[in-house]
């Protein structure tokens, strides 16, 4: 609210649309949270069941919803998708849409409910809760056919009624065609912009959770970067389109359209291990510090949030290597972000819109305070005087999203006491911002650092700038 005030106050800069929604805007904030694939695949070395593997082979020995949510929360995530049903079809919740379910196997002697369990958790431990539901259902007889549909929908309201509010709920993209369908064990068609009916499904969502943010399908709330390795484009911008053949596009989703007419801000993702499900023979290849390091630079470093998949074993647990990697990682984030040298700089702009948008604000937390400029004004800069020469590596960026996103280039310069200004090469080129964005460059040692600003609408408008030296 109070940002939406801010932005109306008098003297305040005109936004460009599109702009984001409240709804987007916070879950922008989110940067990092988790996926959680598991089901039938996870007790059958698979990773796309094909939708005829017993109901009776899914039996976790020793599951526990908590450990999942601990863990996670304590890897520093703000919350968790989890697969609900995967294309297989099998329903890891009591629902009356189908038999093949949760109800049909030895776990709890059918009485069990592992979203409910992982739903309660996540309240229980201040996690949000989002679904993964695929549309495409390899197991069901009628998929292809307008029955299925609305068995589809049945299984979007179960959910809804039970396990809702959801932070985030996920349509995967993926109609490979073959599946068992009722045992008929053929290829199967349709046209996913039409045969959903993604419209009504959203509604359906957004009755009961109206923050929730849409992945996939015909009508998202937020987009796909097009790839599954973790890696946004330096160039990334939130403004895209709602155009079928461009939502599956995935050269543009991975930067955006700098003309696109809605606000669609961008998801990263990834595995922690090869692949979504857990397979054993994967332990040895469980992500590594330095490479999760390494996606959070390509994706909350670029303008994008960070869905990072950890799957859960056949106990029912999320394995100890890939926890403490997880816990380490975070440990490494916030070693690396603790110290802000920017903080203890005199800051001054070459333009500013009067008091209330002074340059002093991109040193504050608070994400309503930015630093902003008189109309017309398209290129401007900050120049930061250290008390003395001062060593760092990393830039991060933040623009004032509410009024839209604006910054298509930037620049880096510093200097030591009386000498002339040295370009920064930085390791990525200083194109877009956005929500967040972070570039490296070889330690510079400075007295003053200088960052220039060019927008495509004016006037330039910074919430945050910090530098870290980072090691
Ligand atoms: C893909 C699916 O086919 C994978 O199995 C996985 O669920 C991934 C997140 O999305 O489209």
């Amino acid at each position: 609210m109070l940002m939406l005030f801010l932005a109306s106050c008098a003297n305040a800069p005109e936004a460009v649309e599109p702009v984001p929604t409240m709804q987007q805007l916070e879950w922008q904030q989110l940067e990092t949270y988790a996926f959680i694939h598991f089901g039938l695949n996870t007790f059958n070395d698979m990773e796309w069941g094909y939708g005829d593997t017993p109901a009776f082979t899914f039996n976790p020995t020793d599951l526990d919803c908590e450990q999942w949510v601990l863990t996670l929360k304590a890897a520093g995530m703000k919350g968790v998708i989890f697969t609900a049903k995967h294309h297989d079809g099998f329903c890891l919740w009591p629902t009356k849409s189908t038999d093949y379910s949760i109800m049909n196997s030895p776990y709890q002697n059918g009485k069990g409910d592992v979203v409910g369990e992982l739903c309660e958790a996540c309240r229980k431990h201040g996690l949000k809760f989002g679904l993964y539901l695929s549309p495409w259902d390899r197991h069901h007889a009628d998929y292809g056919r307008e029955e299925y549909v609305k068995t589809y929908h049945q299984q979007i309201q179960e959910l809804v009624d039970h396990y809702g509010p959801f932070f985030e709920f996920w349509f995967d993209g993926a109609n490979g065609g073959d599946g068992w369908y009722g045992g008929a064990k053929e290829k199967r068609a349709i046209k996913a912009e039409e045969y959903y009916d993604y419209q009504t499904a959203k509604s359906r969502i957004l009755a009961k959770s109206p923050d929730a943010m849409i992945f996939g399908g015909t009508v998202p709330t937020i987009r796909w970067i097009g790839n599954e390795e973790g890696r946004a484009a330096a160039t990334q911008w939130c403004r895209y389109s709602l155009d079928f053949e461009k939502l599956n596009d995935t050269k543009l989703l991975a930067t955006g359209i700098p003309t696109g007419e809605v606000w669609l801000p961008a998801e990263v993702d990834v595995s922690i291990r090869p692949g979504w499900f857990y397979h054993e023979r994967e332990d040895a290849q469980v992500k590594t510090v330095d490479q999760l390091m390494e996606l959070y630079y390509s994706s909350v470093g670029r303008n994008a949030n960070l869905l990072l998949n950890v799957p859960v074993n056949s106990k029912g647990r999320i394995s100890s290597i890939d926890s403490a990697t997880l816990v380490a990682w975070r440990a490494k984030i916030e070693e690396s972000f603790q110290k802000d040298v920017l903080q203890q700089c005199k800051v001054m702009a070459s333009n500013a819109r009067g008091s209330r948008y002074k340059a002093e604000n991109v040193l504050n937390e608070d994400v309503c305070r930015y630093w902003s400029t008189e109309d017309g004004v398209t290129r401007a800069e900050l120049v930061f005087h250290f008390p003395e020469p001062t060593q760092l590596n990393t830039l991060m960026l933040q623009e004032y999203l509410p009024l839209g996103q604006r910054v298509k280039g930037f620049s880096l310069f510093y200097a030591t006491q009386n000498e002339h200004w040295l370009p920064v090469e930085t390791d990525e080129p200083m194109t877009t911002i956005g929500y967040k964005r972070i570039v490296r460059f070889q330690p510079i040692k400075a007295n003053y650092l200088k960052v220039r600003f060019h927008v495509d609408a004016s006037p330039v408008s910074i919430q945050k700038v910090a530098a870290f030296d980072v090691r």
